[in-house]
């Protein structure tokens, strides 16, 4: 009964491996991603990674690989050779499920701890490979027995045979050729290969690889043995770079968890290159995924708190960030974990949450201790981290500049202003005017081949207690910059000065004041040649209009106006001008732009100074020399230049 149930089963599992290996010669893209130079190499790396499994069960520390003539490839191990005896679920010899049933590697006998390397593309099993071989033979030397089946194109030639005695230490040995009805091409690449085998060889400490080119005219070999594991990988890395390390030896750290185990490898070097290579059951994750992220996580946590407790670091915005501590910085994550989810469109990110964990606090407290013991060692990276702080700050300085420059210097003009027509700067003038009336005003009163207008904005400056570089860093004065046309600070160029008399034309209150300050302060830190050459002036509307009947005067102070009103006699009609707003473009034209009639103040280096104090007092953080200065100054209702 027993027997008939294990033949019937036998029966099924034949079916099943029939049309598990005629849906990989269908579609051997879904199997080994591509039937091209990757997927023919990847055939190779999926025969290897089982031997790579017996090595990280303990069982085997040497795999050769070899190129043979016509591209067959052997590989062989000396780990205990692939069981042999009869699976009882399905009646046939283990070695034989592991090369016809589909996802059988290791999935059977004994216990089946270890971590795998089963992810990516890798782990599709050693069936696929024999699927997508012409032929394929097995030999397994197993306690002085040894065995042998062969297939072609997936199918067994025949049963498992028994060669006989052998003196033969235990391993396997597997030979295939690649199938050309499957792949585009078949020339394998000794330099695929290596590196390939390297990686693999850095990442199993111990285990030696060797590569052996047997194909007629380019025989070469090389035996690969890295007892420091990823260790001597960030070695090999500077050594290939040329790149100088900052400090002599690699810091490695390791932990594990539950079943779960991560090891890191680090060295910084003097360049401002980054390059970490991660790893999950030796498959790389060039995406990266939660190994990464935990290690960058904790590195930085590392710094900062390395950084505080030292004193290096007293203000929150000093925090280096992640940048900053992995500049030429050169790292090796490898995670061996017993269910690796690889996540994204290539499979080439770690998903598992839990490794995001186990590395960073591997990271946090074994880097902690090892900065702890070795603080030379970590002033030197230390140092190397901030030095990156401060260059990634100038660099964001540098970048602004270059923004507010190109804002600044680009051709276009001001929305606001209303040019002149005139071109040659020595004949021009450009009004800046408080307020959007008084522009219009000005606009329409002007000599607009002579004249330019410039309307500021009006009395907001006033309740906005802005300091002077908020106000050039929110370029509310851009317009001004624009239309001058020199540029301003280092990149001030007088030479291209658009107007050579510049008049600022304010009411003569308090708030005309303040925009007038402003105004200097402004050209006096950021424009002082325009001081320095004499072109900046105040112009003067009056104060006063004095009218008896069609005589109409204008006064600047009220002594003047008391003069002038004796003067004209009885029935003079005296008003006051509130504002600027208030006269039509005619009356100010008459009073204070046209160059017969006009009063006008030329500006001197000493009184640029004094605003620039004044505005000190304005605008500081100190209420009270604001309040006084303001008080004072209201009475006069004028900037007392
Ligand atoms: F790809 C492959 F499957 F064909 C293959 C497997 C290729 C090569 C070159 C080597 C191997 C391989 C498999 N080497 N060693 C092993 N080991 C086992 O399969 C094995 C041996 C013993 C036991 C046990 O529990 O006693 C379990 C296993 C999985």
């Amino acid at each position: 009964m027993a027997e008939q149930q294990q033949q019937h089963e036998y029966d099924g599992s034949q079916i099943q491996v029939l049309e598990g290996l005629e849906a990989v010669r269908k579609r051997p893209g879904m199997y080994i991603g591509s039937t091209g130079p990757r997927g023919l190499h990847h055939l190779v790396y999926e025969i290897v990674d089982n031997a790579i499994d017996e090595a990280l069960a303990g069982f085997c520390d040497h795999i050769e690989v070899s190129i043979l003539k016509d591209n067959v490839i052997r590989v062989q191990d000396n780990g205990r050779g692939i069981p042999v005896d009869i699976q009882p679920k399905l009646g046939i010899p283990a070695v034989t499920v592991v090369f016809t049933i589909l996802h059988a590697g290791g999935k059977f006998g004994g216990d089946n701890s270890g971590y795998k390397v089963a992810g990516g593309l890798h782990g599709v099993g050693a069936s696929v490979v024999n699927a997508l071989s012409e032929w394929l033979t097995v030999v397994v030397n197993k306690d002085g027995t040894a065995y042998r089946q062969s297939f072609q194109r997936g199918v067994a030639d025949a049963d498992l045979e028994t060669l006989g005695a052998t003196s033969e230490p235990n391993g396997t040995i597997v030979t295939f050729k690649p199938d050309p009805q499957m792949f585009e091409v078949l020339e394998y690449d000794y330099n695929t290969l290596i590196t390939r085998l390297r990686e693999e060889a850095f990442l199993n400490a111990g285990v030696r690889i060797t590569l052996r080119d047997e194909r007629p005219g380019c025989e070469q070999e090389e035996s690969m043995c890295y007892e420091g594991g990823v260790k001597s990988f960030v070695e090999h890395i500077h050594r290939k770079q040329q790149l100088e390390v900052l400090h002599p030896d690699v810091i490695h750290l390791k932990g594990q968890m539950n079943d779960s185990i991560a090891e890191i490898a680090l060295q910084y070097n003097n360049s401002y290159k980054e390059l970490i290579l991660s790893f999950a059951n030796n498959v790389n994750t060039p995406d990266g995924g939660t190994h990464e992220e935990g290690f960058k996580m904790a590195l930085t946590r590392v710094f900062n708190d390395f950084g505080r407790e030292k004193g290096y670091i007293k203000d929150k915005d000093d925090n280096l960030s992640g940048s900053d501590v992995r500049e030429g910085l050169t790292a090796v994550i490898s995670v061996k974990l017993t269910e690796a989810q690889f996540e994204g469109q290539t499979k080439a990110k770690l998903g598992n949450t839990e490794i995001r964990t186990l590395v960073s606090g591997i990271v946090y407290d074994k880097l902690k201790e090892f900065f702890e013991e070795n603080p030379a060692v970590a002033k030197a990276i230390y140092e190397k981290a901030m030095q990156a702080a401060r260059a990634r700050e100038a660099a964001k300085k540098a970048r602004e500049l270059v923004r507010r420059k190109s804002a600044l210097e680009t051709s276009r003009m001001p929305g606001k202003l209303a040019d002149c027509r005139e071109n040659d700067p020595a004949k021009t003038e450009l009004y800046i005017v408080e307020g959007d009336s008084a522009g219009g005003s000005a606009k329409m009163g002007r000599d607009s081949k002579t004249q330019a207008i410039l309307p500021l904005w009006g009395k907001m400056l006033n309740v906005e207690k802005a300091r002077i570089d908020k106000i050039y860093g929110n370029d509310k004065l851009t317009p001004v910059v624009l239309a001058l046309g020199c540029g301003l600070g280092e990149n001030f160029d007088i030479t291209k000065l658009r107007y050579h008399k510049i008049f600022i034309m304010a009411d003569a209150d308090v708030d005309g004041s303040h925009i007038c300050t402003l105004l200097l302060t402004f050209f006096f830190r950021y424009m002082r040649p325009l001081i320095e050459g004499g072109y900046v002036y105040i112009a003067q509307p009056p104060l006063f209009k004095l009218q008896k009947g069609k005589q109409v005067r204008y006064a600047f102070d009220p002594d003047e106006m008391s003069a002038i009103s004796a003067e004209m006699g009885q029935g003079t009609k005296v008003s006051r001008y509130k504002g600027l707003g208030e006269m039509n473009p005619e009356q100010l034209w008459e009073t204070t732009m046209d160059p017969e009639n006009r009063v006008i103040v030329q500006i001197t280096i000493e009184d640029a100074m004094a605003a620039d104090e004044a505005f000190t007092i304005l605008m500081g953080d100190k209420v009270e020399p604001r309040r006084e200065f303001i008080e004072q100054n209201a009475q006069y209702a004028n900037l007392d230049i």
